[in-house]
């Protein structure tokens, strides 16, 4: 039999933990309290929270809360352990301690792991630059490397994101020659995954060069970089991408002395999914095309991919009349629409004549 029943705010019931549902609170005649949170029943000897605490019972009724003694001490029996925090206010206080220190440890650990970030950025682009140019040939070592990184960052550290210009990397183009055959020189736009795979092929079987394929093209693709005005350090993230950035100003300046080197028979693969496969905004229409010199340069090839999604073809005014407006008058051009299939299949053979530059796979009749 309870000898008092009392309504309150769990607020009041501190050691008991739930502080904003209702409670209701017997006292029994043999000591016993009997707290009942909303659903969940929690029991203490009258004096002693402590030990109940501490003796981990967590008994659960979803029933009216007046019980005699014998059905709580049955219950006491029967009851689940309490979690650590509920209501000892020894261990409660323990808990609190202990979940403190794991939240401050994580918050030191995330702290430290952005800091590292942040500041190895400069040391991570520094490092996949030269890592990327020893992978790129046995013969590079690490000093040359690092002289070669060294005069590159030249052409933006300091400087405002968006004023690089080509003129900067003069030193770079400058310091890294070009030692590809100049004859089997490959050009593209907008086809930038099935051209790489057309022209990725063992050393001793390579018939084809993009610019990929140069030191510079192969350290410096798929990067982004940029150096910030007052700064020393190269940032690989939060760079501007506008006329005059690191980035651009970089590839117009690779694409014009990768044209200027180019003899003989030069290969572009364009994309018949575009309206204006040679897009005035191109790369290739900005800056390689003009740079084709005849009596070097004596033949241009577009190989004009087609596929599902067709909607020009090799007698498109884009290429018959702009195109060849841009294409100095005495090198010869031709166009040939090849279906991306072949190119595919072509990926993995070499050509026996290397004179007819990268096409020879391509325009071969199909067996
Ligand atoms: O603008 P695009 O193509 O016509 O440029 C491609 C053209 C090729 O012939 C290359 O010699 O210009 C040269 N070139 C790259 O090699 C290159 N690698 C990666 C130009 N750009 C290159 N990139 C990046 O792709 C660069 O960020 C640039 O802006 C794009 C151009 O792709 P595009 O429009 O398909």
């Amino acid at each position: 039999m309870a000898l008092q029943v009392q309504q309150q705010e769990c607020i009041s019931l501190a050691s008991v933990e739930i502080r904003t549902a209702t409670c209701t609170t017997e006292v029994h005649q043999d000591g016993i309290t009997v707290i009942a949170v909303e659903s969940a029943l929690w029991i203490r000897e009258s004096a002693n929270i402590v030990q109940l605490g501490a003796t981990g019972l967590n008994l659960q009724t979803h029933g009216p809360i007046s019980m005699d003694t014998a059905s709580i001490q049955d219950k006491m029996h029967t009851g689940t352990e309490l979690p650590e925090c509920l209501p000892h206010p020894t261990s409660k206080k323990k808990c609190w301690l202990i979940s403190g220190a794991v939240a401050f440890v994580f918050a030191v650990i995330f702290a430290v792991v952005i800091w590292k970030v942040l500041s190895n950025q400069q040391q991570t682009f520094s490092r996949r630059f030269i890592s990327k140019c020893l992978e790129y040939k046995k013969d590079n070592n690490e000093s040359y490397c690092q002289q070669i990184f060294h005069v590159f960052e030249k052409a933006y550290i300091g400087k405002p994101m968006c004023n690089v210009t080509m003129e900067d990397y003069d030193d770079l183009m400058a310091m890294v020659p070009f030692d590809h055959p100049c004859h089997q020189t490959m050009l593209w736009s907008k086809t930038n995954e099935l051209v790489h795979k057309y022209t990725a092929k063992d050393e001793d079987k390579k018939d084809c060069f993009t610019l990929e394929d140069t030191l510079l093209g192969y350290i410096l693709n798929d990067e982004r970089w940029c150096g910030k005005k007052g700064s020393n350090e190269t940032f690989d993230n939060g760079c501007d991408d506008c006329a005059n950035s690191a980035v651009r100003s970089f590839w117009d300046s690779a694409s014009a002395e990768f044209a200027e080197y180019a003899c003989g028979n030069v290969t572009v693969m364009l994309s018949g999914s575009e309206e204006k496969p040679f897009n005035p905004f191109s790369t290739f229409a900005r800056v390689e095309i003009k740079r084709l010199k005849h009596p070097f340069v004596k033949k241009l090839n577009v190989i004009l991919v087609t596929g599902n999604k067709n909607v020009s073809n090799c007698a498109a005014d884009n290429l018959n009349i702009d195109l060849q407006k841009a294409l100095d008058s005495n090198i010869l051009y031709s166009c040939n629409e090849v279906p991306e299939s072949r190119i595919r299949e072509c990926s993995s053979s070499s050509s026996d004549n290397t004179d007819v530059g990268c096409v020879a796979c391509l325009l071969k009749p199909n067996e």
